[in-house]
């Protein structure tokens, strides 16, 4: 099959390069071990391509700054198609054992499900940690002040985000039952979210979520639990994009969805100070490039250049 010749071609390629490098004078100590000709064969294999995301994702951009910023990534180019065809080209690689650098975020299940490691990112292109951040139309608590509080309250601990996103797979990204699921057995933690609240008679509200996993899941759960308050909940699914400007304008009332500082910084500085930010939701979400761990590289540095 092709992906196998091609396979084969890069061990070949692989080998050569390590006698041309023991021919040049390293010969004697470990020539199995040689860093370099490991890494040149891996960029090779790569084809000099990152597999990312959706066009419109944040992360999008952020690889490409990436690209821009590391003299090992130049001549790289970003595939973009969707998360799912990501994880659809990461399963294969790893059931060939062959290598694949993807766009990668945390908290999501393909931690759980692979052997996946951050490549190092000395630069900082990527940032550090991630939050998950809620941001309100102005005058929402004015207007709403019950579902102000509750959106105020909701928050997550990582490792329940992490356990509700493996639930989330097993029930086929069926998020709605994912979260009303959650929502009927944390009674305890939601009633600290609408403690005080009071109820009200069918009040519309809109809310606004981006199309990922741990954001589909907060989304859902704030859109089940503003309903138990007698809310009557709208919720759309939108690129990062348009997320700021639809809470700027007052059509969107609430997001649970902006990655900050890194992920969606860009689009939070454009519309900073038309909108009204309640703080995280989540904290410890982080961004990078992955690889699986059978790769022999560690650090975005690794790479090397296409010529
Ligand atoms: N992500 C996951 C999104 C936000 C959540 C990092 C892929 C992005 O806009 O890049």
């Amino acid at each position: 099959m092709f992906n196998f010749t091609w396979k084969k071609l890069g061990i070949i390629t692989g080998l050569s390069l390590s006698l041309v490098v023991a021919g040049c004078g390293q010969a004697d100590n470990g020539r199995e071990s040689d860093k370099p000709e490991a890494t040149t064969s891996v960029s090779e294999k790569l084809e000099y391509t990152i597999t990312g995301i959706e066009p419109g994702a944040g992360q999008t951009e952020t690889n490409e700054k990436a690209i821009a910023e590391y003299e090992s990534l130049a001549g790289w180019k970003q595939e973009t198609a969707s998360s799912a065809a990501m994880l659809t080209a990461l399963g294969n690689a790893i059931d060939n054992e062959e290598p694949i650098i993807v766009a990668a975020w945390s908290p999501h299940y393909k931690f759980a499900k692979w052997d996946l490691k951050y490549l190092e990112d000395p630069k900082g292109v990527f940032g550090d940690e991630e939050y998950i951040t809620t941001i309100v139309r102005r005058g929402l608590k004015d207007d709403m002040p019950n579902a102000y509080t509750i959106l105020d309250k909701i928050h997550w601990e990582l490792p329940e985000m992490e356990a509700a996103l493996l639930k989330a797979q097993e029930m086929d990204f069926e998020f709605e039952a994912v979260a009303q699921e959650w929502v009927d057995g944390n009674q305890e933690k939601v009633s600290t979210w609408t403690e005080g609240v009071e109820s009200v008679d069918g009040t519309s509200i809109n809310l606004a979520s981006t199309s990922w996993d741990t954001e589909l899941f907060s989304a859902n759960v704030a859109k089940i639990v503003l309903e138990q308050q007698g809310f009557d909940v709208t919720l759309t699914v939108v690129d990062p994009s348009v997320l700021f400007g639809a809470i700027s304008s007052g059509d969107v009332d609430a997001s649970l969805s902006p990655w900050m500082p890194t992920t969606h910084g860009a689009f939070y500085e454009e519309y900073e100070g038309q909108f009204e930010e309640l703080g995280p939701n989540l904290e410890g979400a982080k961004i990078g490039l992955a690889v699986p761990t059978y790769m022999d590289i560690d650090s975005i540095e690794d790479l090397e250049p296409a010529e």
